[in-house]
């Protein structure tokens, strides 16, 4: 595998070849992986999650937070992970082109997975990655998803600060309620804030964040308009705030011990054979007084 210093070496000099290799050759969990992750040594670069529901305008948002990062002369890389459901097709394409200013520039590195078919393993490879990208000099790294089921909970198992991103339409509340958005949430965004009605509804999120017990809800609830560049530096400060009172609160050992747990999880899974599992079970089911609690206990 790539020696860290020649990937850094090229992040550096805005050529993402060597880091691009090393992603596939992590995710494909080539020889000598374990090791390698093992040896990096990450600066406390926080890990900004974006997350909300399909066509809120997550990556317009994300196009913009780029581009005000790149102009104070930061390097930024963004992991986009697409569900891959069959009714969103065309998500990968759809980020191309809204963040199509960014997919050359030198100081940008961007790229979308599918969740799909990774059993699970999907959190243990972005902390693989986010690790990495912490070791090659990134100033700002980002993980957007898209936030159907339980992908909110999850990215926020990941992130340092979880960014909501709402918009202003009916019904939207009581969703954000029913998912506990209100627990994972560190920064609500209310995109495309041009809406009717959009301050309203911004009011109404601060309220019930305030009804939540937090007191600074203006600094929590950004209105912005993504598509034409409005609330950008509201939003820059508002994830600044949040990771000053991180640190100030030192809640990173939650999140380590969360990490920690998934790649314990994750390694476990990697070491179950699952097409043995399944002529186990095969043969063990055929015969009478079958205990599954019994059998299950050979794993362990
Ligand atoms: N009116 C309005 N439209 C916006 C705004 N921000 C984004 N859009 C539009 O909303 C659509 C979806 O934007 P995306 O950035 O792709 O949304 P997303 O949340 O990343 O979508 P997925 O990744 O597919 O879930 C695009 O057509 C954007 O141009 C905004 O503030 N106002
Ligand atoms: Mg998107």
């Amino acid at each position: 595998m790539f020696d860290v210093t020649d990937i850094a070496k090229g992040v550096a000099e805005g050529n993402f070849l060597l880091l691009a290799k090393t992603i596939s050759q992590i995710e494909n969990k080539v020889e000598g992986t374990d090791a390698y992750l093992a040896n990096l040594v990450p600066k406390a670069i926080p890990i900004i999650g974006i997350t909300g529901p399909p066509g809120a305008g997550k990556s317009t948002l994300i196009a913009g937070l780029v581009g005000e990062w790149i102009a104070a002369g930061k390097k930024v890389a963004v992991l986009s992970v697409d569900p891959s459901s069959p009714f969103h097709k065309g998500a990968i394409l759809g980020d191309r082109i809204r963040m199509k200013d960014w997919y050359l520039h030198p100081q940008v590195f961007i790229r979308s997975f599918a969740s799909r078919g990774h059993l699970g393993g999907l959190n243990s490879s972005m902390i693989e990655l986010t690790t990495l990208l912490q070791a090659v000099g990134f100033d700002q790294i980002v993980l957007e998803t898209v936030g159907v089921g339980q992908s909110e909970v999850e990215v926020a198992s990941l992130a340092d600060t979880t960014v909501v991103v709402l918009v202003p339409e009916a019904g939207d509340e009581v969703q954000m309620m029913k998912s506990g958005l209100m627990e994972v949430a560190d920064v609500f965004v209310v995109n495309k804030s041009d809406r009717p009605d959009a301050e309203i509804f911004t009011n109404h999120i601060r309220q019930m964040i305030m009804e939540h017990g937090v007191s600074d809800a203006h600094l929590k609830v950004i209105p912005t308009i993504a598509s034409q560049g409005v609330g950008m530096k509201e939003l820059i400060q508002a994830l600044d705030a949040h990771q000053i009172a991180n640190k100030e609160l030192d809640t990173r050992h939650k999140l380590i011990v969360a990490k920690v747990v998934q790649l314990i999880v994750a390694q476990k899974m990697r070491q179950l054979d699952l097409i043995k599992l399944e002529e186990d079970v095969a043969a063990a089911i055929s015969k009478e007084g079958f205990n599954i609690f019994s059998f299950t206990q050979n794993y362990f």
